[in-house]
């Protein structure tokens, strides 16, 4: 949920990369951290085992410009991915403004996907939200590696429901569409933002142009 703080201006929304476990959800966090400058972002707080899973949530805020006089900052976590910390991952998404949903384009973890996206849906019903009603992107990414699944099959596998939603084919780990995701979805949220009714920065995105 959106959080204003009307004395110090500023406008704050919580973004949670949810996916399949190593799909690379951290991985966009550390690409993001590295492109942005120190005045557009804050330091990025992993809390990974010594293997680098995430073992609670990362942690990356992100500032963008001042416009109509209101800060705006996005609020990056990512969830861990092992099934073992279901409990975890319902936590992190509690109160989040939007999802970008890291699905692996392996062949072989097409499985792990499809438990993935369900599991995140019943973490947001547990949560008393809907997926339905949340800003959400999808990106297919380690579309780098040989093989990757068609692209026809993983949006059949996530993308065939009633809700289409944008998709990103990326390679995380080089940057390819790291930012297109988040600027997508930071747009979608601010849209959504703005068709409330409390007063709000301009549409605006992480990266400035
Ligand atoms: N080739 C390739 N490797 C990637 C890509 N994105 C991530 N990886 C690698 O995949 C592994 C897992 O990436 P992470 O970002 O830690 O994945 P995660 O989703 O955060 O994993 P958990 O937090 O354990 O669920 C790492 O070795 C990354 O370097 C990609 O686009 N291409
Ligand atoms: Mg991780």
């Amino acid at each position: 949920m959106a959080v204003i703080n009307h004395d110090t201006r500023e406008v704050s929304f919580k973004l949670v990369y949810c996916g399949t476990p190593m799909g690379g959800k951290t991985t966009n966090l550390s690409f993001i951290h590295s492109r942005l400058g120190a005045d557009h972002r804050g330091d990025l707080v992993a809390l990974a085992a010594a293997n680098d899973r995430t073992l609670f949530f990362d942690f990356l805020p992100v500032h963008t410009m001042v416009i109509n006089g209101y800060h705006t900052k996005f609020m990056l976590y990512t969830v861990p991915g092992q099934v073992c910390y279901n409990a975890t991952r319902q936590m992190v998404l509690r109160g989040a403004d939007g999802i970008v949903f890291v699905a692996d384009s392996q062949l072989d973890r097409m499985e792990e996907n499809l438990t993935a996206w369900q599991g995140m849906q019943q973490n947001l019903a547990d949560n008393g939200s809907s997926f339905a009603d949340l800003p959400a992107i999808l990106q297919f990414n380690k579309r780098d590696l040989p093989g990757p699944a068609p692209f026809a099959y993983m949006e059949y596998l996530l993308n065939s429901g009633p809700r289409r939603l944008r998709v990103f084919e990326a390679a995380a780990s080089t940057g390819v569409n790291v930012f297109e995701t988040l600027n997508a979805l930071a747009q979608e949220v601010l849209q959504r933002f703005h068709q409330g009714t409390q007063p709000a920065p301009a549409t605006t995105q992480p990266v400035p142009a």
